[in-house]
C-alpha cells in the first residue's frame, strides 16, 4: 500500500479531486483518515450475506477501488447476484478495473446520479453522499428506494456534522487527533481540511434520517458511529 504524503507539499491551490495522485495512495489515505472504515467493509459483507436476494443486483455507488464492491461479492456468494460498482473518477475506475480484473463484478465509469437502479437488494453509499450536491441528495435516495426490491437495504456511511457548534468542534478535534495518531502532521491535517472545504459537505444524522424517511424507507438505524463518522442501515 503506497503511503499518503500528498499534503506534505503545499501544491494544492484547488479543491480536493479524485485524480491519479489521490488514486495512487487512496487505500492508505482512507484507512488512516476515516475512523471505522475497515469495520464498515466488514459489515457490508455481513449485511450482504443477510440481505442479498437470489438473482438480484447489488450496487456499490462511489466504489473507488472496489473495497465495498468486493465485500458485496463475498457476502452474496452463491446467490447469482450481479455486483456493480460505479464511480465517476476515470483514474479511480481504471485502477479499480486493474485490481479486480479477475473478479466477477462490473465496474462502471458513471455519475451515480445517472445510474439506473433496478432489481436491487443491497445498495451501498460508503462515504459518498457527502460529495453529492446537497440539492441532489433527496432525488438520489428516492431513486435508490424505487430501485430496491421489497426487503432490500441501503447502507449509508457518512462524515457527519452536529447541530451544536461546541459538539461539532469537539468531534472535529477528535477526528483530527485520530489522523495525527495515524501519522498525519498538523500541517497535512490542516491542508486537507482546506482542500475538502466546499467539496465534502457533511450533514447531521437527523437530516440523514429525515431524508431516508422522506425517500420512503420504512425504517433506518444508525449501527455505527465514531466521532464525526457514522453508518446507517435503511430498509425498504
Ligand atoms: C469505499 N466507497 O472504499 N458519481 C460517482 N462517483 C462519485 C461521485 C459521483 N457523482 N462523487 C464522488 N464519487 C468507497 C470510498 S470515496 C470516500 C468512497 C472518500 C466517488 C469519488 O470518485 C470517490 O471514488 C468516492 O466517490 C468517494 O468504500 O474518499 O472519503
Amino acid at each position: 500500500m503506497k503511503h499518503d504524503a500528498i499534503y506534505t507539499e503545499a501544491i494544492h491551490d484547488q479543491g480536493f479531486t479524485f485524480d491519479d495522485k489521490v488514486v495512487s495512495v487512496f487505500a492508505d489515505m482512507i484507512s488512516r483518515s476515516v475512523p471505522g472504515y475497515a469495520q464498515t467493509l466488514q459489515m457490508v459483507e455481513l449485511l450482504a450475506h443477510r440481505y442479498a436476494q437470489q438473482d438480484s443486483n447489488l450496487f456499490d455507488l462511489g466504489c473507488s477501488l472496489g473495497a465495498a464492491t468486493m465485500a458485496l461479492s463475498r457476502g452474496s456468494a452463491g446467490r447469482a447476484c450481479r455486483v456493480i460498482g460505479v464511480d465517476n473518477s476515470p483514474a479511480m475506475v481504471s485502477r479499480c478495473r486493474q485490481m479486480l480484473c479477475d473478479e466477477a463484478v462490473e465496474i462502471r465509469c458513471q455519475d451515480i446520479l445517472d445510474t439506473e437502479i433496478d432489481n436491487a437488494s443491497v445498495v451501498v453509499l460508503n462515504f459518498v453522499l457527502q460529495f453529492i450536491d446537497v440539492q441532489q441528495r433527496q432525488i438520489l435516495l428516492e431513486h435508490i428506494h424505487r430501485g430496491l426490491r421489497p426487503g432490500g437495504i441501503l447502507i449509508l456511511s457518512e462524515k457527519i456534522a452536529f447541530t451544536d457548534a461546541e459538539e461539532n468542534k469537539r468531534q472535529i478535534e477528535l477526528h483530527e487527533a485520530f489522523k495525527r495518531a495515524h501519522g498525519y502532521s498538523e500541517l497535512e491535517v490542516s491542508r486537507k481540511r482546506t482542500a475538502l472545504e466546499n467539496v465534502l459537505i457533511p450533514e447531521t444524522l437527523t437530516t440523514h434520517h429525515q431524508r431516508l424517511g422522506d425517500a420512503g424507507f420504512s425504517a433506518a438505524s444508525t449501527w455505527f458511529q465514531c466521532f464525526n463518522f457514522a453508518s446507517i442501515i435503511a430498509w425498504k
